[in-house]
């Protein structure tokens, strides 16, 4: 167990038990041992989380002027990367990601607060020139009010990160649920905040699984839900969502193909794709999972890249030298193994990997071998589904036209990459690809201003960038009328 174990969850201002006394552990997926305890919370802990947030929002917060909520979002930044190395070493501990990124995603969360704590005193509505010159018109940008935050396990602060910094630049208060194989970093985010001084409920965190969720989601007091996680439990989040007649953000992964055109520079493109996919043992979002491969250069690319994966470095992901850790869970574990077996009855060409990690220096963890298959044809499962692990499906084509049928021939539209030396390849192929993101001679690249987020069935809403705003505001068009001329009181006024 660690340092400031057991944990408890924060409801209106308060670290409190869950009101049944539930708990459960959260595993370590590298010595694949409990190491946290965590509250499951009740319904009525969900009920008192919402009651605190709304209250919070209608008495005090909604009014808090910009400059207030830049600076506590500026404070929370600094707190962060005060903590990141501890931050890191949680987060790794709790859901198996290599150090080196955990590391870089504190830092990367930090500029994110900062970059929207720049917009917080800065949500200036417009005045509007009407036709009638005797109507005075302008909008204000005001915070949307209560938003429920839901997360996935695999980068817990980054997709927080993504909700709560626009959550708390405009205004809104919020109820955060984690996920239950990986809540710790959120509760000590949770902990930083009130340190910066976040008023209480403003910022809730309940903790537990589905039911949690379930409840939260259901709850009639909200004004808008933001989630991300996994297509089946998004469509029952719309669906609650729809129930209540409330907004809904939804990021739901990917299937996100990487380009390789033939003239692309190679020693570019083979790391490119290696990131694309074993970056964070495949367990992202953004996973460039279907590498196509233009064919003058099929051979060639698949050769550098059998032997750059069979060389992935796997380990203690608390080891900076670690270049791949365990993937995150039992679970996890379980499905990515069943995707293998389908790739392979499927008749997919095995290059490299192909199963569990049998390296004996590697005593436990969920360790899958960095896996990729050749030869990929679109009827096979591993050219649609979303695997969430480090399992690489290879396809051939033959020029651009087949490039980009093959890139938007799956129901996500996450991300995408190309790989080029022609500035008009790439223009043109960028638009031809549906896909929120396209990376050109770069994958997996994130910045605190570029918006992100799904086309088709990877969801709806953007993330970061002033974009990410948008969810968490309402637009209120004021107007006034200046003459004092009462008019015609049965036909429109214009
Ligand atoms: O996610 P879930 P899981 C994909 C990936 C993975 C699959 C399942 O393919 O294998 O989803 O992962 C909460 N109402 N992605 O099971 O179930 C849950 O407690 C409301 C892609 O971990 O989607 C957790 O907090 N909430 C994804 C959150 O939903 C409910 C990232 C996400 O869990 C709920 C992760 C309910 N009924 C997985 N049931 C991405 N976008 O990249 C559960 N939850």
């Amino acid at each position: 167990m660690n340092d400031t174990d057991p944990y408890r969850m924060l409801i209106d201002g308060k670290w409190v038990d869950g009101s049944t006394g539930e708990r459960f552990d959260s595993l370590d997926p590298y010595r694949q041992k409990p190491w946290a305890s965590i509250p499951q919370a009740s319904d009525s802990d969900v009920d008192h989380a919402v009651r605190s947030a709304r209250a919070a929002f209608e008495t005090t917060w909604r009014k808090t002027n910009g400059g207030e909520r830049a600076r506590l979002m500026l404070r929370l930044a600094d707190l962060i990367e005060a903590e990141a190395p501890r931050l890191a070493r949680l987060e790794t501990t709790d859901n198996g990601k290599v150090i080196r990124e955990t590391t870089r995603q504190m830092g990367f969360a930090a500029r994110n607060y900062r970059f929207l704590a720049g917009q917080a005193d800065k949500l200036y509505g417009q005045t509007i020139p009407l036709d009638n010159a005797d109507l005075f018109d302008f909008t204000l940008h005001e915070p949307a009010g209560v938003a429920a935050l839901l997360v996935a396990w695999n980068s817990p602060i980054q997709l927080l990160t993504n909700k709560l910094a626009p959550a708390l630049a405009a205004g809104c208060t919020v109820v955060i649920k984690p996920s239950e194989h990986a809540s710790v970093t959120t509760l000590e985010l949770a902990r930083l905040a009130e340190e910066a001084g976040y008023p209480p409920g403003v910022i809730n965190v309940v903790t537990g699984d589905g039911r949690v969720g379930a409840a939260l989601t259901a709850h009639d007091d909200l004004d808008l839900i933001s989630f991300t996680g996994g297509q089946r439990t998004g469509r029952l989040v719309a669906r609650a969502a729809a129930d209540n007649l409330v907004a809904v953000a939804l990021e739901l992964g990917g299937k996100s193909p990487n380009i390789v055109f033939a003239d692309a520079d190679l020693d570019a493109a083979i790391p490119g794709a290696l990131a694309g996919i074993f970056g964070a043992a495949g367990q992202t979002c953004i996973a460039g999972s279907r590498l196509l491969v233009e064919r003058p250069v099929y051979e060639e690319v698949l050769q550098q890249l059998g032997e750059r994966t069979a060389a992935i470095r796997l380990g203690d992901p608390l080891d900076p030298d670690t270049e791949m850790g365990p993937v995150a869970n039992q679970l996890q574990y379980d499905t990515i193994l069943d995707y293998i077996a389908a790739a392979k009855a499927d008749g997919a060409r095995l290059l490299t990997g192909g199963g569990p990690a049998d390296d004996p220096d590697l005593p436990t963890g969920y360790f899958v071998q960095p896996t990729v298959f050749a030869d990929v044809t679109g009827d096979m499962k591993v050219a649609s589904e979303e695997v969430f692990g480090p399992v690489l499906a290879v396809m051939p084509f033959d020029g651009e036209e087949e490039a980009i049928r093959i890139a938007n021939s799956t129901q996500y539209g996450l991300a995408s990459g190309l790989w080029t030396r022609s500035l008009s390849r790439a223009m043109r192929v960028a638009r031809e690809i549906r896909a929120g993101t396209v990376w050109i001679n770069t994958y997996r690249t994130n910045a605190a201003q570029a918006p992100f987020g799904g086309y088709k069935k990877s969801g709806f809403g953007r993330e970061r960038g002033l974009d990410s705003l948008h969810d968490y505001l309402r637009v209120k068009n004021v107007m006034a009328d200046l003459s004092e001329d009462v008019g015609d009181p049965f036909a429109m006024r214009v």
